[in-house]
């Protein structure tokens, strides 16, 4: 595989590769990295961006004067790799406070602390240039359906985000935010838990031209979804924002693995459709490649550079796989063969109306359904050509 270059757009979070390794059973199997290493690190690698929680450079109570310090320190690194940050975000989830949530705690003390949280951090997110605002609302939910008023829950979620998006637009900033959905982890039942619920959402939200998504793979699948049909939706109601990339085998924990270390074939479907788009065009994704993977427990420092690489390595083999597959004659027949390429064709010709189509007896009437309903579709050949491609056999 080709080493990766900034074109390639590349980005990595700070909490992935400088994660410390604790899980719910077992104390850190490494030490957190300083961000400054991750940078030059990840500089080394290819990579272009790197994205971060205000609390993965800054420590959670930093003073004034030490934030500043942190932060020169910290712009330097970027400074001296030419590594940008495309995305900031905010870490609503880790500190006790956060416990029943930020922006839908009960505690409406809470609610107003995580709001000035954010909102700090979405001028430290201007102030460095990035263009994507995440929230994920890891902490937003429940464990008992008793706990929480679900309308008001919306509410104040829909409070929330608006009141940040207005704060942007009042700035002049050039900053969008991005929603995060996932289904469970830490929380029992977190709100907005797919890309569907969120962007039923954000359509309810004033400043909903201002919100998207950032959709991960494996939560997602977690659900037991196909993420490439999800952002799908998103893209085609003009959504997808930002992407987080990783792998994740079933319907299980969150496991953050290295992208196409979970389900292969779908990797391969989410990468064709982010490098070569719809087979009959529509919108597109032409945001960073942002890995969200936690490099496992069982890997000292190399492992978590292997695992860095690996996540690019991987997209790059499928991005070129993916191109391969399109370009073969053979598969383009397929698609033909298959009708893909005629559902592009709307239903009612234009001009036509609902009566025309009533009038129309060759529609309804006069059509052979069994004749048509003997039709066979071919997809199952068209996916083995994909296969095939996608292990480089063809
Ligand atoms: C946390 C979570 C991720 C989110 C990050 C953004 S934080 O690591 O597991 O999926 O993308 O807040
Ligand atoms: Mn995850
Ligand atoms: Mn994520
Ligand atoms: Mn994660």
């Amino acid at each position: 595989v080709r080493k990766p270059t900034p074109d390639d757009k590349f980005s990595f979070g700070l909490w992935t590769v400088g994660w410390n390794a604790q899980d719910q059973f077992g104390s850190a199997s490494r030490p957190w990295l300083d961000p400054v290493e991750s940078v030059h690190q990840l500089a080394e690698l290819g990579a272009a961006h790197v994205t971060f929680h205000d609390d993965d450079v800054v420590p959670f109570g930093s003073d004034a004067a030490e934030r500043d310090r942190i932060l020169a320190r910290f712009k330097k690194a970027l400074d001296e790799t030419g590594i940008t940050v495309e995305m900031v975000t905010t870490n609503t989830f880790s500190h006790p406070i956060f416990k029943d949530g930020a922006f839908t705690s009960n505690d409406r003390r809470v609610r107003r602390y995580g709001l000035r949280k954010v909102v700090r951090n979405v001028d430290l997110a201007a102030e460095l240039g990035a263009s994507t605002f995440v929230m994920w609302g890891g902490r937003e939910g429940a464990e008992y359906d008793s706990a929480k008023d679900l309308n008001a829950a919306h509410d104040r979620y829909a409070e929330g985000i608006d009141t940040v998006a207005a704060y942007i637009k009042s700035k002049g900033y050039d900053l969008k935010i991005a929603l995060e959905p996932k289904p469970n982890e830490p929380r029992g039942d977190i709100l907005l838990p797919t890309i569907g619920h969120a962007i039923a959402l954000i359509d309810r939200l004033e400043n909903a031209d201002i919100v998207g998504l950032n959709p991960e793979v494996g939560h997602e699948q977690m659900a037991g979804l196909n993420y490439t049909q999800g952002i799908g939706l998103a893209l085609w109601a003009g959504k997808l924002f930002h992407i987080d990339l990783n792998g994740q085998k079933s319907i299980k924990y969150d496991q953050d693995l290295v992208f196409g270390h979970g389900d292969l074939f779908s990797a391969f479907a989410t990468v064709d459709l982010l490098e070569n788009g719809f087979p009959s065009g529509g919108p597109t994704y032409d945001g960073p490649r942002h890995f969200d993977y936690k490099p496992s427990r069982t890997e000292d420092f190399q492992g978590v550079w292997d695992s860095a690489s690996a996540n690019m390595a991987t997209y790059l083999l499928l991005k070129e796989r993916a191109q391969a597959f399109r370009a073969d004659p053979e598969v383009q027949a397929a698609f033909e063969e298959s009708g893909v390429l005629d559902l592009a064709q709307p239903t009612l010709a234009e001009g036509e109306t609902l009566d025309d189509l009533l009038a129309d007896t060759s529609a309804y009437e006069d059509l052979d359904v069994d004749a048509v309903a003997a039709r066979g579709f071919g997809f199952v050949r068209l996916n083995q050509l994909a296969l095939e491609h996608a292990l480089g056999a063809r």
